[in-house]
């Protein structure tokens, strides 16, 4: 038997073709029946006769017939079954309507019935383009000669401070899933100059937010021999590029379906840490700190969009006080640490590292660390470690943001958050 899928449907007009999914939606209407058949591909209209016992929403099926042309069906066709097998039935009625699906109605309930909410259209296509921009990741650091690590999320030490880290039984000791491959992606950059990791982390976020996940995706770049910080985000533009052009091209059917609007790639300009606190300070009237909150950031955004008509903006020159030990200071209370917005939210993290073993250790003191805890860290940096630096993308929180996703855990199959961690 010969499968046709429905996306080559419109080319089989008068032929017979046997068809395999899911049945999406039916309705009978007396005389004549209508069902929705949806495969990988689509979703076709599908004609069924008086008297076939069509079963629950969501059954398997496979279903025979002819195409034809009927202006009134949805796309101008549909298939005429006369013969219709049902491969596996639903056992019970959906516990939500797929084809009303829809991210903005009541969220709980879209996220307790993942399993089935998943199949709704815009569930599928809002992962599928992020599994085109993990693809764009990975195509265009391949071709720039990275390679590509998995490193271990049990760990005996947090790499971004000691706070939302979930701790766990070890045998006979005291570990933690891993927040970051920070740590390792370093080591591995005296291995291999560049390298790149895909992997979920792991944050004790104690607050249910729009943008924290307790589990994401975490895309990083780590590369050797870079001059300062501005290498690093040279390379961050250029990768985003190829990302956002696997999303548009690679998924284009699901980034139509989502009406996504395509953001601006050409310029993603560079605003130091100091200006970009006088902005939100004097011309938006908004107090600061060193680091900034989701209210600033949001604001900063909107900024720069009207502004300069931008959607990407790299904070950099980030205070000591706002990163993390192994950002590299520039001796004057910043750093070469960057932050990057999209859209008024943070997507990555990034900027050059301190690669002396001196500094590193002092750097880890002063922020309340016992380098004895950093031991095996700590060692490779007596065996030249060059310049080095890098960053972390939040896989999810770019999807949210292309997508206009209402919520960073609809980017995510299987999110976990403060209550959530069933299904
Ligand atoms: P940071 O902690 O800023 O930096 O994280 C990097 C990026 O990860 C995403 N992110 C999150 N996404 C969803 N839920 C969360 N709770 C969450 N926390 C962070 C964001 C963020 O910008 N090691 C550094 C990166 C580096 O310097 O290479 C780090 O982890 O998009």
């Amino acid at each position: 038997m010969s499968r046709t899928l429905v996306k080559e449907v419109p080319n089989k007009i008068g032929e017979k073709v046997t068809l395999q999914g899911w049945l999406h939606w039916k309705r009978d209407l007396g005389g004549i029946q209508f069902a929705l058949l949806r495969d990988r591909t689509g979703i076709v209209q599908v004609v069924v006769e008086k008297g076939v016992d069509l079963p629950l929403a969501e059954s398997c099926l496979r279903v025979s017939g002819e195409v034809v042309q009927n202006a009134k069906a949805p796309g101008g066709y549909e298939v005429l079954a006369n013969g219709l097998e049902v491969l596996t039935p639903a056992l019970e009625p959906s516990p939500i309507e797929i084809p009303k699906e829809e991210w903005r109605v009541n969220p709980e309930t879209l996220l307790e019935y993942r399993y089935v909410s998943l199949r709704g259209e815009k569930a599928r296509a809002a992962l599928k383009v992020q599994a085109a921009l993990v693809r764009g990741f990975r195509n265009f650091l391949d071709a720039q000669g990275f390679t590509e690590i998995y490193t271990p999320k049990i760990v005996s030490a947090g790499a971004e401070g000691g706070s939302n880290l979930f701790a766990i039984d070890y045998f006979e000791q005291r570990a933690y899933l891993a927040q970051s491959p920070q740590l390792y992606k370093q080591i591995m950059v005296g291995v291999y100059e560049r390298v790149y990791e895909v992997a979920p982390v792991f944050r004790a976020e104690q607050h249910a937010t729009s943008r924290h996940l307790n589990e994401y995706l975490s895309l990083d770049v780590e590369i050797g021999f870079v001059e300062n910080e501005h290498d690093v985000i040279d390379l961050e533009e250029a990768l985003l590029r190829a990302m956002l052009d696997e999303a548009r091209e690679g998924a284009a059917d699901a980034v139509g379906m989502l009406e996504v609007e395509w953001p601006n790639t050409a310029e993603m300009p560079r605003l130091e840490h100091p200006e970009a606190r006088r902005i939100l300070r004097e011309e938006l009237g908004m107090p600061v700190g060193a680091d900034f909150n989701e209210e600033a950031e949001r604001a900063l955004g909107q900024w720069a969009k009207e502004k300069w008509g931008v959607d990407f903006l790299f904070v950099t020159k980030y205070p000591e006080a706002a990163r993390p030990f192994y950002a590299y200071p520039e001796g004057d209370g910043s750093t070469r640490g960057f932050d990057l917005l999209f859209r008024g939210l943070e997507i990555t993290s990034g900027g050059q590292r301190i690669h002396q073993y001196d500094v590193l250790v002092e750097a880890l003191k002063k922020k309340g660390n016992d380098p004895a805890n950093f031991a095996g860290y700590l060692e490779v940096f007596k065996y030249g470690m060059p310049p080095h630096g890098g960053f972390a993308i939040g896989a999810e929180r770019i999807t949210q943001k292309l997508l206009g996703l209402p919520n960073v855990r609809y980017a995510r199959a299987f999110p976990r958050d403060r209550h959530r961690l069933t299904p």
